[in-house]
């Protein structure tokens, strides 16, 4: 497949660009700034939030698949609610018009457990009412109905998961879940990490590669299969102080405090803690296949090697 992404630079890009190269794919990667090291992509630079830029790339590089990526996070947009809005809510309209325009089949849509509000069962179903605390989930429950609307008026194939927050060997960038792999990264550089969340704080996670892998099979499931457009997955729902016990058991030693961040505990106990991800094990064949402590075995020489190589990088 002739293949675009936005937000290629970040977390999800960072390991889905090198999947789709390896699968044979064409792949046109964007972000605000190119990267040196390409995984055997094609860089742009594209600003989503400039729709002009858009329509010129979707025009230029005429991809049928479009990964969707670019967002500005739960804890940085609420500091910067403007720049949210810009980057989540008009920039992925600017990319479903222009792939309206420009006759891409299929677009894939990545939303977040940050769509659901205060006082939902646990586990979470998909259709439940989304009352979100954040701008950035208010902005993806926006992308999720606009998924649907470009699906049924224009034949537009949205599809796309509701992330749970995403733990992989990269450095962590604006979002409420960010705990969890802090505690793999400054466990590892610094030989402990205070927790900006509770011990018993505890929100649906996940292993990147089984992230990876959703958006991967949901992409290439015959749409006949799906129900709908847009679907919970699931992993693992540890407390906080049950990743700082795996955490300790591959890095012996380690020392995790807990000393809550008011604005980024709210947001995490704003999400349920857990997701009912039946309607995707039935409609595609979704299972998550890391838990906690096989995610911790994997993570911990990645995170180690990250590290060794940024030290290497520096002057
Ligand atoms: C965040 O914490 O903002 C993200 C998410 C759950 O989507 N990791």
């Amino acid at each position: 497949m002739n293949i675009l992404l936005t937000g290629a630079g970040g977390q999800i890009g960072a390991d889905l660009v090198g999947a789709l190269v390896a699968a044979g794919h064409r792949v046109v990667a964007t972000d605000l700034r190119p990267q040196a090291a390409g995984q055997g992509a094609t860089w742009r630079t594209l600003d989503v939030t400039d729709a002009a830029a858009v329509d010129a790339v979707i025009a230029d590089e005429r991809p049928d698949t479009v990964f969707h990526l670019a967002a500005i996070l739960s804890a940085s947009g609420e500091r910067t609610p403007a720049q949210a809005y810009a980057v989540n809510q008009t920039g992925t309209w600017n990319l479903l018009e222009a792939c309206r325009i420009h006759g891409v089949t299929r677009f894939i849509f990545t939303s977040t457990i940050a769509v659901y509000g205060p006082g939902l069962p646990d586990p979470c179903p998909d259709d439940v009412p989304l009352h979100p605390t954040t701008m950035y989930g208010v902005t993806k429950a926006s992308g999720e109905l606009l998924c649907e609307y470009y699906w049924k008026k224009h034949g537009l194939d949205c599809r796309g998961v509701r992330f749970p927050g995403l733990i992989s060997a990269a450095l962590p960038g604006g979002g409420s879940t960010d705990y969890a792999l802090f505690m793999y990264v400054d466990g590892i550089r610094h030989g402990g990490y205070e927790s900006f969340a509770r011990a018993d704080t505890r929100v649906p996670l996940m292993y990147m590669p089984d992230g990876v892998r959703a958006l991967l099979e949901l992409a290439a499931a015959p749409r006949p299969q799906l129900s709908r457009c847009v679907y919970n997955i699931a992993a693992f729902s540890p407390r906080a102080d049950q990743i700082a016990a795996s955490v300790a058991r591959a890095v012996p030693g380690i020392r995790i405090t807990y000393a809550p961040d008011p604005l980024r505990q709210g947001i995490l106990d704003s999400w349920p803690r857990a997701l009912d991800d039946r309607l995707a094990r039935d409609d595609w064949g979704w299972r998550a296949a890391y838990s906690l402590d096989a995610m911790t075995d994997d993570l911990v020489p990645k995170v180690r090697a990250l590290l060794d190589q940024r030290a290497g990088l520096a002057p």
